[in-house]
């Protein structure tokens, strides 16, 4: 075997087990480059006789060739390899299901209070808002209670400084719409009101929805269809109602409306403290006194009003039996309404 021969078998050895291309590109600087092993071949042909030169000049020539296509073709490999490596490493199951955004709800009592503002809206009840700081004018006096009238301590006031509290009820929005308009008056007032009482069935902060209707020759059997109108839609049943002689300041007369138990179907339980009824809201025909305070002429008109916890009422309907699980925000509860 020439030298030539033992050189190029030797060199495509070496190129068929380059490992990268770094390696590759040395090799072909060792076997092709300007001081590599083929060009010295090269120049020592003129040590051959000259008979001999041309066809060993054309024998290196050949092998030069050779090797250079066994260097492309390892090449290529090499980059297919690459190719092969990082998309096995970089794998993506593009049919994997995404990460989607989580989605928002409402709150069970916003709920609640859209659904009875929607029950209402329906018969014509505009809805009313105001201010939850509210001067002690607007909040006690203007509905029939007095300075030391024991309903002020009924109330559980939260003072933020003298002549100034958070609302105990929202009728005190109801009061400056009748002070701000002209009758008659429809409207319903959602809102937070506050009350210094803290307990298993009571927090310092509760919502309201309370209802006021001012007109010409209003009566109780209007409030009573009312009350029993809302009560069938709000709970999507025909439910035993029954009202109840009760006292509040700014109605005369004032009534208490019970509703048969949704726990025991009337029988009687804890729930309802054996008597088959619970107490859901209160109303009463607006005391002449609140609408002449308020600017309303009670010679023409009268009205009825009534007012409800919207805790209390969404209890009753989601069977919720813990008050504080409308304040804790734990997302296991709250996903239920959703
Ligand atoms: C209740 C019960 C009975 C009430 C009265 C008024 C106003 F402003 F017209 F005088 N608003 N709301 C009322 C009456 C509220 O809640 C238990």
């Amino acid at each position: 075997m020439s030298g030539t021969d033992t050189l190029l078998a030797e060199s495509i050895q070496a190129i068929s087990a380059a490992e990268d291309e770094r390696v590759l590109d040395y090799l072909r600087v060792q076997y092709l480059g300007k001081k590599g092993s083929f060009t010295e071949l090269l120049k020592s042909l003129g040590n051959l006789p000259a008979a001999e030169r041309p066809a060993a000049g054309q024998s290196i020539n050949r092998a030069k060739k050779t090797l250079q296509n066994a260097i492309d073709k390892r090449r290529s490999e090499l980059v297919i390899a690459a190719l092969d490596d990082r998309l096995a490493s970089e794998v993506l199951d593009v049919t994997l299901p995404g990460r989607r955004q989580g989605k928002g709800g409402l709150h069970p009592i916003t709920i609640t209070i859209e659904r009875i503002k929607k029950i209402f809206a329906s018969s014509g009840y505009v809805v009313a808002e105001g201010p939850e700081i509210e001067d002690e004018y607007h909040n006690f006096e203007a509905l029939n209670i007095p300075a030391h009238h024991p309903a002020r301590a009924m109330h559980d006031t939260f003072y933020v400084s003298p002549g100034t509290v958070l609302r105990t009820h929202t009728s005190p929005v109801q009061i400056h719409v009748m002070e701000k308009g002209e009758a008659p008056f429809r409207m319903i007032c959602p809102g937070r009101v506050y009350r210094c009482d803290s307990d298993l069935t009571h927090s310092p902060m509760f919502h309201q929805v309370e209802g006021l209707l001012v007109d010409e020759n209003v009566s109780m059997a209007d409030l009573k269809g009312t009350v029993e109108e809302f009560l069938r839609a709000y709970f999507e049943a025909e439910m035993p109602i029954r009202f109840r002689p009760s006292y509040f300041p700014f109605t005369e007369p004032s009534a208490e409306v019970d509703m048969g138990c949704v726990h025991c179907g009337g029988k009687g339980c804890r729930i309802c403290g054996y008597t088959g009824w619970l107490e859901v809201m209160g109303c009463g025909m607006v005391h002449p006194q609140v609408l002449t305070m308020a600017g309303v002429d009670n010679e023409v008109y009268c009205g009825f009003a009534f007012g409800m916890g919207v805790e209390r009422l969404a209890m009753l309907r989601y069977g919720v039996s813990d008050l504080r699980l409308y304040f804790d925000n734990d997302l296991r509860f709250l996903r239920q309404f959703n």
